[in-house]
């Protein structure tokens, strides 16, 4: 018998207990524009939602797309600037914003997962009014900040067995309001308005690090608040661990910040022994 097909019989029937300690689960994965990569790596991540979907799990897909919205803005001769990990957003940015996010990066995603035998839909906060914001700081401009979420068509589309991506474009209180949410932000909003049992937050970094440089594996909520009052956990890295806190305060299970640009990063995480990245929970 062929060794390769005796080993991956051994991987499944390893993976039984964590399949049914997911089954029903609620499982909102953050997919960042830089955890994205080529067309095999897309293909890759979309197999690894159509297994969740398939054992049971409840999938949700936020994606990012912020390299996607520079390359795009750059064509058409915009300037954009970031201030405190956040792109200051004027009317004709957020209009790129838009496009971009809820058409060329969802609809890439959707076809993936639908291209490997999923089904999936795609939204962003507009639709059914899934997030309305109020804008999070006047300097941002139409940056916005969730202040009511509508989270049952997800629920809806769950019965349906559809797996939804949500690009982070939201509405506002004011009619024809538009606002750019940042991807972590609205991962974390819609985790939280679904009291999910797993955010897993997909990033181009390996984890949380340690005063060592060494990822730590788990850590409280408290032990994220020492870290970042020493300053170790610092940058790119701040809007994640604040939004991980936010979400568990919200009511989710745990948040894992884990390295996208891993094969396989999700089941690794949801149905091995192994784990990997760092794990944040009460
Ligand atoms: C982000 C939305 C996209 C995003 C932006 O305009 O780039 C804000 O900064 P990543 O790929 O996850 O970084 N919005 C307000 O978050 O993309």
């Amino acid at each position: 018998m062929n060794r390769d097909w005796i080993a991956t019989a051994r991987t499944l029937s390893e993976a039984l207990p964590f399949m049914q300690r997911y089954t029903g689960a609620i499982v909102v994965v953050k997919f960042g524009g830089n955890a994205m990569g080529d067309d095999a790596e897309m293909a890759a991540f979309a197999r690894d939602i159509v297994l969740m979907r398939q054992v049971g799990v409840n999938p949700v897909v936020v994606h990012g797309g912020g390299p996607m919205i520079n390359d795009m803005l750059k064509r058409l001769n915009i300037e954009s600037k970031f201030v405190r990990g956040k792109r200051v957003t004027d009317q004709a940015t957020v209009e790129v914003v838009e496009m971009v996010l809820t058409g060329l990066v969802n609809k890439r995603i959707v076809q993936a997962i639908m291209d490997e035998g999923g089904r999936a839909v795609g939204l962003s906060g507009k639709d059914d009014d899934l997030m309305v914001c109020e804008p999070d700081d006047p300097e941002l401009g139409f940056v916005g900040r969730p202040i009511e979420m509508n989270v049952q068509v997800l629920r809806d589309l769950f019965t349906a067995g559809i797996i939804p991506v949500v690009a982070p474009v939201a509405t506002g209180t004011e009619v024809t309001e538009t606002y750019n949410v940042n991807g972590d932000t609205a991962a974390g909003a819609i985790a939280g308005a679904l009291k999910a049992d797993r955010l897993l937050l997909l990033t181009d970094v390996q984890g949380v690090k340690g005063p060592d440089g060494e990822v730590v594996t788990e850590l409280s909520p408290d032990d994220v608040r020492k870290l970042t009052a020493e300053g170790v956990i610092a940058g790119g890295m701040i809007p994640k661990t604040e939004t991980a806190l936010k979400a568990i305060e919200e009511g989710v299970r745990a948040v894992v910040i884990i390295d996208g640009r891993v094969s396989n990063a999700c089941l690794l995480e949801l149905f091995t022994e192994h784990g990997s990245g760092s794990m944040i929970r009460s």
